[in-house]
């Protein structure tokens, strides 16, 4: 063992940019990159506030700006800077080259470099791989001398640490490939859809800020042991599991957290396997109680927003067991804590209820002699129960509720369940 491990591990300061669009909130912004820098596995070293009036084009905060930066940081050895924004191809080469031999990385190399690090299935990999060079490879323009001060740690993992060295025309072609072979994965990934689809199982997907508690929550309605930890990014594959409400069997679906101004390469990244996953007939969308939630809702909405998400959705309140005042949580959220196990019956009747909102629990009768009937419901329906009667199919089944109509020549039985 290391007697301290803060020894052997990267040091970064974190240079804050304070201008007028973000005035409001580079508090959070700030406190955010402490906790990337931490599920980095780095250390955080200390913070430079820079008011700036305007992003200058050429080195972000400006000439002069960056002078004193320069001096500020003189001494300070072993010292990789973290702008705090995301810095344009030239904006990195000009300032890295201003800070003498410091490495400079910006936010999303920093949370790219997250990504690489706890990206788990082949897919995951292949797409934070792609997300790196596509964000690197414009970057390599100002040639190998900047990009070899890069050295190794925060920023050149994953692909970085084999071949930063840079051969553009190789990074081209391995582009080229990685995209050919997550086309693959995606093909084989709607054929997975279509048979979840005909095995006829609702699908829920948990989705939300970073950290808020998703993974714990499907833990625990699942009864199983999917990976959490108090980081940013801990989730970066969907995984799925089943579980069951008074009988009604759902498959439930934890995915990717978001943040505010996640890169956009990144979202483009993982928007294939957040698409399948948010293909889904509800959402909970988990927040932090004792965050800042209205943002993390907003943020949430946003993302889901750019994705086309068009599901319902029940706004889910997690860690509230940790604040007295449960007036202050939006009007309709759920409040819950999935570490205490609190509120979990109610979010169930919750789900249920909003089934049964969206969703006809009912059972059908089809005669055979209007057999090709059957085969137009059973695309919309999912099948709870099948029975062969002497004269006809009897089903139990959920019809989307703007469906039913449709069918009501076939439906004996209409229940909220
Ligand atoms: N106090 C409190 N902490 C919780 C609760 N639920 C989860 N946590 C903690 O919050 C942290 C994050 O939990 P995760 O379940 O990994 O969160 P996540 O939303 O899956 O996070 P990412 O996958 O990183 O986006 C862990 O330290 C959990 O122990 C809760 O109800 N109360
Ligand atoms: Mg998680």
């Amino acid at each position: 063992m290391y007697e301290n491990i803060s020894e052997i591990l990267e040091k970064i300061y974190i240079i804050q940019p304070i201008h007028h669009e973000n005035a409001q909130k580079y508090r959070i912004l700030h406190d955010e990159a402490v906790d990337l820098i931490e599920s980095a596995g780095a250390v955080y070293a200390g913070t430079i506030y820079q008011n700036i009036r305007e992003i200058n084009a050429a080195t972000f905060i400006g000439e002069g700006k960056l002078q004193e930066l320069n001096e500020r940081l003189d001494g300070l050895d072993e010292i990789t800077v973290l702008f705090n924004g995301e810095l344009s191809p030239s904006q990195t080469l000009n300032i890295s080259a201003a800070l003498g031999d410091k490495k400079v990385i910006d936010r999303t190399t920093l949370i790219l470099d997250i990504f690489a690090k706890n990206a788990q299935s082949s897919e995951g990999k292949l797409q934070v791989e792609l997300a790196q060079l596509n964000y690197i490879y414009p970057r390599l323009k100002g040639k190998g001398e900047a990009l070899s001060r890069l050295g190794g740690g925060v920023g050149t993992r994953g692909p970085g640490e084999t071949k930063l060295e840079t051969d553009r025309r190789y990074i081209r072609k391995r582009i080229q490939y990685l995209e050919s072979r997550l086309k693959e994965t995606e093909k084989r990934r709607s054929l997975q859809t279509a048979r979840r689809k005909r095995d006829n199982v609702k699908t829920i997907a948990l989705v939300g800020y970073t950290n808020t508690g998703k993974s714990t929550l499907m833990n625990l309605l699942t009864n199983s042991d999917v990976y959490v930890k108090n980081e940013l990014f801990a989730t970066l594959d969907p995984t799925a599991r089943k579980f069951e409400i008074d009988g009604v069997e759902f498959l439930l679906v934890d995915t990717v957290g978001f943040l505010q101004d996640l890169p956009h390469n990144l979202i483009e990244a993982f928007k294939s396997t957040l698409e399948s996953a948010l293909h889904c007939d509800l959402a909970l969308i988990v927040c932090d109680a004792t965050g800042e939630f209205d943002m993390q809702m907003k943020t949430t909405l946003a993302t889901l927003e750019e994705m086309n998400f068009g599901s319902p959705y029940l706004l889910v309140m997690n860690k509230s067991e940790e604040i007295a005042d449960h007036s202050i949580l939006p009007y309709g959220s759920i409040a819950i804590s999935a570490k205490e196990n609190l509120g979990i019956e109610k979010l169930k009747r919750a789900i249920l209820q909003k089934f049964r909102e969206e969703f006809l629990f009912c059972a059908l009768f089809v005669p055979y002699v209007q057999m090709n009937a059957y085969q137009a419901i059973k695309s919309y329906i999912t099948e709870r129960n099948i029975q062969f009667t002497d004269d006809g199919v009897k089903i139990d089944a959920i019809l989307p509720a703007r469906y039913a109509e449709m069918f009501t020549e076939f439906i004996v039985f209409k229940s909220s369940n």
